[in-house]
């Protein structure tokens, strides 16, 4: 089984513990965990996704340990956010940029995409996503994004765990009444 270790970045309240708290429970509810187990079966075996929470401070990157991953998390509704993350450094560990609370039309669309995609290139990141921890939306893309690259396969695919099978139950045989 392999183990993915991914750090998720974002300044206070952008939604990193609700959008994990999502994936582990599917409530839409802030979780007070700073580090998560979670299993992902994929297209090519299970793997698991070591993932720890960490709000954007200067020198941030002394502090993540070994990373496979990175996640940073800003929020469309607060562009300072995104402002936030301008000085980070990735240092060539796969990272995607991910605006979370996409369902608040708050800045006209054109603008937030804008700078989003000057962030992506500026950085010389992976990919970026709008996001919505709340509608669910884009949910999978960018974890999706990043095991994908981290293991070089391109077309993996997460799969749902199998349905256990249904119980035999054996049904009365209905009683013929004249
Ligand atoms: N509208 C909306 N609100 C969201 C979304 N995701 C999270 N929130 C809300 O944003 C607030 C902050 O979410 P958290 O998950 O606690 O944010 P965080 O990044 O973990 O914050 P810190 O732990 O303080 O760094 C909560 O009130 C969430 O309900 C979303 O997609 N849309
Ligand atoms: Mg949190």
């Amino acid at each position: 089984m392999q183990v993915i270790n991914i750090a998720i970045i974002g300044s206070k309240g952008v939604g990193k513990s609700t959008f994990v708290n999502r994936w582990l429970t599917g409530e839409f509810r802030p979780s007070d965990e700073k580090a998560f187990t979670l299993p992902i079966y994929t297209s090519s075996g299970p793997v698991f996704l070591n993932i720890k929470l960490y709000n954007e401070v200067p020198g941030i990157w002394e502090t993540l340990g070994q990373v496979d991953g990175i996640m940073l998390m800003c929020d469309l509704s607060n562009m300072m956010t995104l402002i936030d993350l301008i000085n980070f450094q990735h240092h060539g560990v796969p990272t995607v940029v991910c605006g979370n609370k996409s369902e608040q039309k708050i800045l006209a669309h054109t603008e937030k995409h804008g700078m989003m995609v000057h962030f992506i290139s500026m950085k010389g990141l992976l990919a970026g996503f709008e996001i919505s921890a709340k509608s669910n939306y884009n949910f999978e893309k960018p974890f999706l994004t990043l095991v994908r690259k981290i293991k070089n396969d391109p077309n993996l695919t997460f799969v749902e765990a199998f349905a256990i099978e249904p119980p035999i139950v054996p049904i009365p045989f209905p009683t013929l009444v004249d």
